[in-house]
């Protein structure tokens, strides 16, 4: 049979097929890093920058991230997340790092999943590591941080292929936001229970707490509709600079993107294990004056089976200033976006509810 979700699907990749010319693939945008093209390094670089601007989205394939790190990472959180509840709350509440449980930020925001948030930064995880696996926390510090440097070269590589294609004088300008020794990178690791009534007796119990998901709310006045499916994490933009997220093969995933006639339609990404999703943060948006966009998505739970997925947020210090790049400024693209710090910005989208247009709050108008 055909759900509502893969008819969505279906839609918008007939919607897209004719559009992309060449990245779209299945109707999600995908770029095949390995692939060896005619062009070479700058033909690449144009297809990264052309699906950050025309879709903030894109699937990652041929990346180069080995296979180890992550198969080891999936399993010590695997093992975390099948403690008793007692257990995982000493490694919480996430505020903002931590252990949380259906709870998100701290504007009332609820999905259905738990999850750990992490500092990116070796000597913070070692720190954490403590309370979330007390029988081998260096082993588990260890697997954490060998993951973060493998995806953090990856990206940097998209974001250096962006100031290329972006045609940037200094090619390496966003990369070096996030290689900084004080960048605020973060790295999120989600489990979604299954979702189907069989098993959603025993979440509800671990979590200790009723549902809230609301499925008909917006703040924008969209139609959330999530066709049957419970929310896992509702609609929002990433803050940050850049995003690559990994999951299992459980899917969930949706992501916003227009159709042909303009109008906004979810799309369900299906789930592929081997590669990285790349999403573009609100920050990469403000430094290129909108000529790339952050892309709204969302996860919906529909599965029998758990969903894990894993963040990487690429983000600056604390102190970073963040204003459109002169080059992105022209007569017929003014600048949109006031300066403003990353820390400044955090204040911000930690005062605001999960599906707030936040950075629109920094428009010149
Ligand atoms: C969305 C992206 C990341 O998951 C996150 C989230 C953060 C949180 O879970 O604490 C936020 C959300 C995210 C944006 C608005 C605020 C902050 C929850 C929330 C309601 C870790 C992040 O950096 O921003």
């Amino acid at each position: 049979t055909t759900t509502p979700a893969r008819q969505e699907t279906a839609a918008a990749e007939s919607l897209h097929g004719a559009v992309g010319g060449g990245v779209l693939q299945g109707g999600i945008p995908t770029v095949d890093m390995s692939a060896p093209r005619a062009g070479g390094r700058a033909a690449l670089s144009r297809q990264v920058a052309r699906a950050c601007g025309e879709h903030g989205f894109f699937r990652a394939v041929g990346h180069g991230v080995p296979p180890g790190p992550a198969a080891s990472l999936d399993s010590a959180t695997a093992a975390f997340f099948a403690l008793p509840p007692g257990e995982k709350q000493r490694a919480g509440p996430p505020s903002p790092l931590g252990y949380g449980c259906r709870s998100i930020g701290f504007s009332g925001d609820v999905g259905e999943l738990e999850y750990l948030l992490l500092p990116a930064n070796p000597a913070a995880v070692a720190h954490r590591a403590r309370t979330i696996d007390a029988t081998d926390p260096s082993r588990f510090s260890a697997v954490v941080n060998e993951y973060i440097e493998a995806v953090r070269q990856l990206a940097c590589e998209i974001l250096d292929l962006l100031g290329e294609g972006l045609g940037l004088k200094d090619t390496r300008c966003f990369s070096k936001l996030i290689t900084n020794t004080d960048s605020d990178c973060l790295l999120r690791i989600n489990h979604y229970p299954p979702s189907c009534t069989v098993h959603k007796l025993d979440h509800d119990d671990q979590c200790k707490i009723k549902s809230l998901v609301s499925t008909k709310a917006s703040s924008n006045g969209r139609n959330l509709s999530t066709a049957g499916g419970r929310v896992g994490f509702g609609e929002h933009s990433d803050p940050q600079i850049l995003s690559l997220l990994r999951a299992n093969d459980v899917d969930g995933l949706q992501v916003l993107l227009p159709d042909r006639e303009g109008k906004e339609v979810w799309v369900q990404v299906p789930p592929d294990p081997s590669a990285f999703f790349v999403n573009v943060g609100d920050l990469l948006q403000a430094l290129t004056n909108g000529r790339l966009v952050s892309i709204r998505h969302r996860v919906i739970a529909t599965a029998c089976r758990p969903r894990l997925s894993t963040i990487y947020f690429a983000a600056p210090p604390l102190h970073a200033k963040i204003s459109p790049l002169a080059e992105t400024i022209t007569a017929n693209a003014p600048c949109r976006y006031r300066p403003f710090t990353w820390a400044e910005y955090k204040k911000t989208m930690y005062s605001l509810r999960l599906s707030h247009s936040r950075l629109d709050l920094f428009n010149i108008d």
